[in-house]
Protein backbone atom coordinates (compact mmCIF):
# COMPACT_ATOMS: atom_id res chain seq x y z
CA UNK A 1 0.00 0.00 0.00
CA UNK A 2 1.57 3.32 -1.01
CA UNK A 3 1.43 5.66 2.38
CA UNK A 4 2.71 8.57 0.50
CA UNK A 5 0.50 11.81 1.12
CA UNK A 6 -1.32 10.24 4.08
CA UNK A 7 -1.51 12.70 6.88
CA UNK A 8 1.05 12.31 9.54
CA UNK A 9 -0.10 11.71 13.33
CA UNK A 10 2.76 12.74 16.45
CA UNK A 11 4.95 10.31 16.27
CA UNK A 12 5.25 7.80 19.30
CA UNK A 13 8.67 9.06 20.85
CA UNK A 14 9.77 12.11 19.10
CA UNK A 15 13.56 13.58 20.20
CA UNK A 16 14.40 15.60 17.45
CA UNK A 17 11.89 18.58 16.41
CA UNK A 18 13.79 20.76 13.08
CA UNK A 19 12.65 24.15 11.71
CA UNK A 20 13.33 25.37 8.46
CA UNK A 21 13.68 29.06 9.04
CA UNK A 22 13.39 31.09 6.26
CA UNK A 23 15.18 33.59 8.22
CA UNK A 24 18.58 31.21 7.76
CA UNK A 25 17.59 29.06 4.32
CA UNK A 26 16.86 31.39 1.08
CA UNK A 27 12.94 29.99 -0.36
CA UNK A 28 15.58 28.55 -3.13
CA UNK A 29 17.35 25.98 -0.79
CA UNK A 30 13.84 25.64 1.03
CA UNK A 31 13.32 22.16 -0.04
CA UNK A 32 16.89 20.66 -0.24
CA UNK A 33 17.51 21.85 3.11
CA UNK A 34 14.29 20.04 4.64
CA UNK A 35 15.12 17.14 2.31
CA UNK A 36 18.78 17.11 4.60
CA UNK A 37 16.80 17.52 7.78
CA UNK A 38 14.40 14.50 7.11
CA UNK A 39 17.53 12.19 5.64
CA UNK A 40 19.07 13.35 9.07
CA UNK A 41 16.17 11.46 10.92
CA UNK A 42 13.91 14.95 11.75
CA UNK A 43 11.21 13.57 13.81
CA UNK A 44 9.18 16.65 13.15
CA UNK A 45 9.34 19.31 10.54
CA UNK A 46 7.82 23.40 10.72
CA UNK A 47 8.05 25.89 8.38
CA UNK A 48 8.92 28.92 10.22
CA UNK A 49 8.67 32.02 8.08
CA UNK A 50 8.79 35.37 9.93
CA UNK A 51 9.12 37.92 7.53
CA UNK A 52 7.69 36.41 4.14
CA UNK A 53 4.50 37.23 2.98
CA UNK A 54 1.53 34.96 2.66
CA UNK A 55 2.04 34.23 -0.77
CA UNK A 56 5.39 33.07 -0.06
CA UNK A 57 4.16 31.02 2.93
CA UNK A 58 2.10 28.97 1.21
CA UNK A 59 3.96 28.28 -1.81
CA UNK A 60 7.26 27.10 0.24
CA UNK A 61 4.29 25.09 2.69
CA UNK A 62 2.80 23.61 -1.14
CA UNK A 63 7.07 22.39 -1.67
CA UNK A 64 8.00 20.51 1.57
CA UNK A 65 4.73 19.22 2.59
CA UNK A 66 5.18 16.33 -0.25
CA UNK A 67 8.62 15.71 0.98
CA UNK A 68 7.67 15.26 4.47
CA UNK A 69 4.65 13.00 3.80
CA UNK A 70 7.34 10.60 1.71
CA UNK A 71 9.47 10.52 5.13
CA UNK A 72 6.44 10.13 7.12
CA UNK A 73 7.06 13.10 9.16
CA UNK A 74 4.04 15.59 10.03
CA UNK A 75 4.37 18.63 8.52
CA UNK A 76 3.85 21.65 11.17
CA UNK A 77 3.51 25.37 9.72
CA UNK A 78 4.39 28.19 12.21
CA UNK A 79 1.31 30.43 12.45
CA UNK A 80 -1.46 30.79 9.64
CA UNK A 81 -4.24 27.77 10.87
CA UNK A 82 -6.33 28.88 7.56
CA UNK A 83 -3.55 28.22 5.54
CA UNK A 84 -2.27 25.27 7.74
CA UNK A 85 -6.21 23.86 7.15
CA UNK A 86 -6.24 24.89 3.30
CA UNK A 87 -3.46 22.78 2.43
CA UNK A 88 -4.22 20.13 5.09
CA UNK A 89 -0.61 20.46 7.02
CA UNK A 90 -0.41 18.00 9.63
CA UNK A 91 -0.65 20.48 12.39
CA UNK A 92 0.34 24.13 13.36
CA UNK A 93 2.31 26.36 16.01
CA UNK A 94 1.00 29.02 18.14
CA UNK A 95 2.95 31.47 20.44
CA UNK A 96 1.65 32.64 23.53
CA UNK A 97 -0.30 35.45 21.41
CA UNK A 98 -1.66 33.78 19.22
CA UNK A 99 -4.95 33.33 20.97
CA UNK A 100 -6.66 30.05 22.40
CA UNK A 101 -6.11 26.65 21.56
CA UNK A 102 -10.16 25.81 20.32
CA UNK A 103 -10.66 28.20 17.71
CA UNK A 104 -7.61 26.59 15.80
CA UNK A 105 -8.82 23.23 17.00
CA UNK A 106 -12.30 23.86 15.26
CA UNK A 107 -10.51 24.75 12.32
CA UNK A 108 -7.97 22.34 11.84
CA UNK A 109 -10.11 19.48 13.38
CA UNK A 110 -9.61 16.89 15.60
CA UNK A 111 -6.88 14.50 13.88
CA UNK A 112 -4.52 18.05 13.77
CA UNK A 113 -1.31 18.56 15.76
CA UNK A 114 -1.28 21.74 17.25
CA UNK A 115 1.37 23.03 19.80
CA UNK A 116 2.09 26.00 21.32
CA UNK A 117 5.15 28.16 22.65
CA UNK A 118 5.70 27.89 26.53
CA UNK A 119 8.57 30.32 28.00
CA UNK A 120 7.49 29.02 32.18
CA UNK A 121 6.82 26.37 33.99
CA UNK A 122 3.53 28.05 34.42
CA UNK A 123 2.77 28.37 30.67
CA UNK A 124 3.82 24.85 30.11
CA UNK A 125 1.48 23.63 32.83
CA UNK A 126 -1.38 25.62 31.14
CA UNK A 127 -0.79 24.83 27.65
CA UNK A 128 -1.44 21.13 29.05
CA UNK A 129 -4.68 21.82 30.49
CA UNK A 130 -5.81 23.79 27.86
CA UNK A 131 -5.43 20.51 26.19
CA UNK A 132 -2.50 20.92 23.52
CA UNK A 133 -0.90 18.06 21.87
CA UNK A 134 2.70 19.83 22.77
CA UNK A 135 4.42 22.27 23.69
CA UNK A 136 8.03 24.28 23.05
CA UNK A 137 10.08 25.12 26.54
CA UNK A 138 12.38 28.03 25.93
CA UNK A 139 14.16 29.78 25.04
CA UNK A 140 16.47 27.90 26.95
CA UNK A 141 18.86 30.13 26.16
CA UNK A 142 19.01 33.46 24.62
CA UNK A 143 19.18 32.63 21.07
CA UNK A 144 19.44 35.14 17.51
CA UNK A 145 16.71 33.00 16.46
CA UNK A 146 14.53 34.78 18.56
CA UNK A 147 15.85 37.81 19.36
CA UNK A 148 14.42 39.87 22.37
CA UNK A 149 13.29 36.84 23.97
CA UNK A 150 15.22 36.42 27.73
CA UNK A 151 16.45 33.19 28.36
CA UNK A 152 14.49 31.13 30.54
CA UNK A 153 17.56 28.77 32.03
CA UNK A 154 17.92 24.69 32.53
CA UNK A 155 16.34 24.64 35.92
CA UNK A 156 12.90 24.11 35.44
CA UNK A 157 13.11 21.37 32.72
CA UNK A 158 12.96 18.34 35.13
CA UNK A 159 10.03 19.93 36.57
CA UNK A 160 8.45 20.62 33.24
CA UNK A 161 9.51 16.98 32.14
CA UNK A 162 7.25 15.47 35.77
CA UNK A 163 4.06 17.63 35.19
CA UNK A 164 4.16 18.03 31.51
CA UNK A 165 6.31 16.20 29.35
CA UNK A 166 4.87 12.60 30.72
CA UNK A 167 1.53 13.47 29.02
CA UNK A 168 2.15 15.07 26.11
CA UNK A 169 5.80 15.56 24.37
CA UNK A 170 7.66 18.96 25.34
CA UNK A 171 10.65 20.00 23.28
CA UNK A 172 12.91 22.10 24.77
CA UNK A 173 14.04 25.10 22.75
CA UNK A 174 16.36 28.16 22.18
CA UNK A 175 19.87 28.16 21.85
CA UNK A 176 20.52 24.48 21.77
CA UNK A 177 23.51 23.06 19.96
CA UNK A 178 25.18 20.04 19.69
CA UNK A 179 27.59 20.78 21.51
CA UNK A 180 25.46 21.97 25.08
CA UNK A 181 22.96 19.19 23.88
CA UNK A 182 24.04 16.33 26.90
CA UNK A 183 24.18 19.36 29.16
CA UNK A 184 20.53 20.26 28.32
CA UNK A 185 19.66 16.60 28.36
CA UNK A 186 21.76 15.98 31.80
CA UNK A 187 19.16 19.12 33.51
CA UNK A 188 16.18 16.29 32.42
CA UNK A 189 15.06 17.09 28.77
CA UNK A 190 14.22 14.38 26.77
CA UNK A 191 13.11 16.25 23.40
CA UNK A 192 14.64 19.55 21.83
CA UNK A 193 13.91 21.98 18.61
CA UNK A 194 17.13 22.60 17.23
CA UNK A 195 17.22 25.34 14.70
CA UNK A 196 20.05 27.51 13.92
CA UNK A 197 22.82 24.95 14.69
CA UNK A 198 21.60 22.44 11.84
CA UNK A 199 20.67 25.33 9.14
CA UNK A 200 23.72 26.78 9.38
CA UNK A 201 26.24 23.68 9.27
CA UNK A 202 27.48 23.14 5.71
CA UNK A 203 26.42 19.61 5.83
CA UNK A 204 22.87 19.90 7.52
CA UNK A 205 22.00 16.15 7.25
CA UNK A 206 24.87 15.27 8.78
CA UNK A 207 24.46 17.80 11.47
CA UNK A 208 20.90 16.10 11.97
CA UNK A 209 22.23 12.62 12.03
CA UNK A 210 24.31 13.66 14.74
CA UNK A 211 21.98 15.71 16.99
CA UNK A 212 19.88 12.51 16.60
CA UNK A 213 22.74 10.38 18.13
CA UNK A 214 23.25 12.32 20.82
CA UNK A 215 19.45 12.16 22.20
CA UNK A 216 19.07 8.42 21.27
CA UNK A 217 22.42 7.53 23.75
N1 LIG B 1 11.17 29.77 20.08
C1 LIG B 1 11.85 29.85 21.22
S1 LIG B 1 13.51 29.88 20.96
C2 LIG B 1 13.31 29.74 19.28
C3 LIG B 1 11.97 29.70 18.98
C4 LIG B 1 11.41 29.59 17.64
C5 LIG B 1 14.43 29.70 18.31
C6 LIG B 1 15.27 28.48 18.43
O1 LIG B 1 16.27 28.54 17.45
P1 LIG B 1 17.78 28.15 17.72
O2 LIG B 1 18.50 28.66 16.51
O3 LIG B 1 17.86 26.66 17.81
O4 LIG B 1 18.21 28.84 18.97
MG1 LIG C 1 2.98 32.62 16.24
Amino acid sequence: MDLVGLPQPMPQDPRLYCILDLGYVAEADAASVTASLLDGGADLLQLRAKHSDLDTVRRVALTLLPLCRAARVPFILNDYPELAAEIDADGVHLGQDDGALAPVRHVMGPAKIIGRSTHSLEQARAALVEGFDYIGFGPLFTTPTKPGRPAIGLHDIAAMERDVGHQIPAFCIGGIHRSNLNTVLAAGARRVVIVSDLLLDPKVATATRHARALLHA
